[in-house]
């Protein structure tokens, strides 16, 4: 795995809100990859949200436009050791963090995001207005399963976006430009598309606008996801993908520090062993 990323990466991310990292994972690392997170959708079944087996509003019904834009389910981390383990990993930790600019970084949830053959688009959005808290330095790592192509749904980023977005937010709608409406001033920006081998990743920032087109062939897109929020980031009242229980103590204001909802996986003041060990 290449978990040390270069001051041009660490530039290029700040820059324009994203960064591809071709060589992520080597063979077999995907090969374990894919396992783990085939394992851990076929076992979930259609529930969406890990713990929401009893919650209607997070089963796929598979026939909403939404639900053909990509098979969704969040937080295998929870319920698959195999996944867990992935993203548990203090090394993306790492990469995340120097990317961010952040001293520790947990994990908001993972997410496999397949997209079936001839699945739909995924409309233009910000991801972190989404979310439980608001950062300008949260951000997500996008993992290609397969081999992600203009053809089946590669993920394309407005450049640059994320440092005039604002905390405005456009669901993944059918409107695939929807987003254009409310951010005029990106609607002449010419999107780069972020083609990958399988077993590459991109990172990018919670603020950068980003989309994929259909995946017009018979084969799947498959991906797997995971979003970071930095230490001490504050909740801002969003429910989002909180569990009712835990939503309910919240308050605006408290730090989202629960390490069973948000697990920290680096800390520079923690890890130094373990990277010095790491390098060898
Ligand atoms: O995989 C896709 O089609 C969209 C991915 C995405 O929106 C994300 O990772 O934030
Ligand atoms: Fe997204």
């Amino acid at each position: 795995m290449r978990w040390q990323v270069s001051d041009q990466e660490v530039a290029h991310y700040r820059e324009k809100g994203f960064v591809v990292i071709d060589d992520f994972l080597t063979d077999e690392e995907l090969a374990l990859w894919r396992e783990a997170v085939d394992e851990a959708v076929e076992r979930r079944g259609r529930t969406k949200l890990a713990g929401r087996e009893d919650d209607e509003g997070w089963q796929d019904r598979d026939t909403s436009y939404y639900d053909r834009v990509f098979v969704q389910r969040i937080n295998l981390w929870m319920d698959n050791d195999k996944v867990r383990t992935l993203m548990l990993d203090d090394r993306i930790g790492k990469m995340a963090c120097d990317l961010a600019g952040t001293d520790g970084i947990r994990i908001w949830h993972d997410q496999a995001l397949n997209k079936a053959p001839w699945g739909n688009p995924t409309g233009w959005h910000l991801d972190n207005p989404n979310w439980s808290y608001h950062s300008r330095e949260a951000l997500s790592i996008w993992v290609a399963l397969d081999d992600a192509t203009q053809k089946n749904g590669c993920l394309h980023f407005i450049p640059g976006s994320h440092r005039t977005a604002r905390f405005d937010t456009v669901g993944i709608g059918e409107g695939v430009g929807d987003l254009f409406h409310t951010y005029t001033e990106w609607a002449d920006t010419e999107p780069v598309a972020a083609t990958m081998r399988a077993g590459a990743c991109s990172f990018h920032n919670g603020l950068t606008a980003h989309g994929a087109g259909a995946n017009m062939t018979p084969g799947w897109r498959r991906a797997m996801t995971c979003a970071y929020m930095p230490d001490g980031t504050t909740f801002n009242g969003e429910r989002n993908v909180l569990p009712p229980e835990y939503y309910d103590r919240l308050t605006v204001g408290d730090v989202l520090d629960d390490d069973a909802q948000n697990p920290l996986i680096y800390h520079a003041s923690k890890s130094y062993v373990e990277e010095a060990r790491r390098a060898g």
